[in-house]
């Protein structure tokens, strides 16, 4: 008999019934090189707030460069990746998320948009060895481009005259994107048990601040989205794919009509999960609010007025899983 003692991952928290999620059958996916492409992202960003995108001109080699730098870093010993952290809010980050004691079943690498700042972070590790940097900024500079392509694209589903609108934040010089590998190691406990109901929380709920993830994983699953009547389902991984999230402030700007989607991530008993993703964002200065194009007849604004800066320090000042625009609406 295999006795399971808790006591490894008692801090993190478990989410029961498993078993019983479904999985996301009708998951939109969207062809960018199609004509539809443009209206299908309408569709998903206000039924889901998600979607997939396949067809994306991101190169596989880039892709695969980088997912090998990553492997190898989470693969050093604890003590060299620990010369990396604690991200403060850059840099090298173990089980604790945020700074309001969330915890997860992850380890991770926060990442600026900014070549010359992440070696300069990460010089204790790498030393000056540019060929990382240059993988990583070229995968950033392709991921970028396929996200402002998708919000052109968004831009035109709306009928928006400035097909820019949405992409230029990203394109400014000041963006404050932010990029993130995550590497959920396989949880030895739920291999053990693996006719156990309860799985462990690899990235707690939450959405996302900023304006639109892109997200690659490698082919391990554990990625789930909450749907509009709150439900939760599971999405099969697919590495050939992008995984598109709107973000808090894509729901603003569309005053609503765009969701941020609800998800997380749950651990594996046996597989290692590996997902890199941009996190696009704009400048600190930028006013977030609802695209006057956008509001029909006297439709009135959703939410109060504010900037990217005040709305990043809010959302960083709380816990993963609350509601951040909740202070930020009007009625
Ligand atoms: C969620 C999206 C991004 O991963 C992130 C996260 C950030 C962090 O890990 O430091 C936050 C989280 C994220 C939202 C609430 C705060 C801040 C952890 C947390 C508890 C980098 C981001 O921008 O916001």
């Amino acid at each position: 008999m295999v006795v399971l003692s808790k006591q490894t991952t008692e801090r993190y928290s478990y989410i029961r019934n498993c078993n019983k999620t479904s999985t996301l059958s009708t998951i939109p996916v969207v062809d960018l090189s199609k004509p539809e492409a443009k209206a299908l992202i309408v569709k998903a960003c206000e039924e889901f707030g998600f979607f997939k995108v396949i067809n994306h001109g991101v190169p596989i080699e880039a892709i695969l460069k980088l997912e090998s730098e990553a492997i190898n870093f989470f693969s050093l010993p604890h003590n060299q990746k620990e010369k990396a952290g604690p991200p403060n809010p850059f840099g090298y980050g173990n089980k604790k998320i945020g700074v309001n004691g969330d915890v997860g079943w992850v380890e991770y690498l926060l990442l600026k948009n900014n070549q010359d700042y992440n070696s300069m972070r990460l010089s204790s590790v790498f030393g000056q060895n540019t060929d990382k940097f240059s993988v990583l900024n070229e995968y950033m500079c392709a991921v970028r481009k396929m996200g402002c392509e998708i919000l052109e694209l968004m831009a035109e589903g709306l009928n928006i005259e400035e097909k820019n609108v949405f992409s230029k934040l990203l394109m400014d010089k000041e963006s404050d994107s932010v990029f993130r590998l995550n590497h959920y190691p396989p949880c030895p406990e739920m291999a053990l048990d693996n006719k156990s109901d309860e799985k462990l929380v690899g990235f707690g709920e939450h959405t996302d601040p900023q304006i639109i993830s892109l997200m690659r994983s490698n082919n391990t699953s554990g990625l789930q989205i909450c749907l509009k009547d709150r439900s939760w389902v599971a999405v099969p991984p697919d590495y050939n794919s992008f995984f598109i999230n709107v973000g808090d402030s894509l729901q603003v700007m569309s005053n609503g009509r765009f969701r941020s989607v609800r998800h997380r991530v749950l651990a594996n008993g046996s597989d290692s999960r590996l997902s890199m993703i941009y996190f696009g964002g704009p400048p600190l200065s930028q006013k977030i609010a609802p695209l006057s194009c956008l509001m029909k007849g006297n439709e009135e604004s959703l939410y109060k007025e504010f900037t990217w800066f005040d709305y990043k320090k809010s959302a960083y000042a709380s816990r993963l899983a609350d509601n951040r625009l909740g202070h930020f609406e009007r009625f």
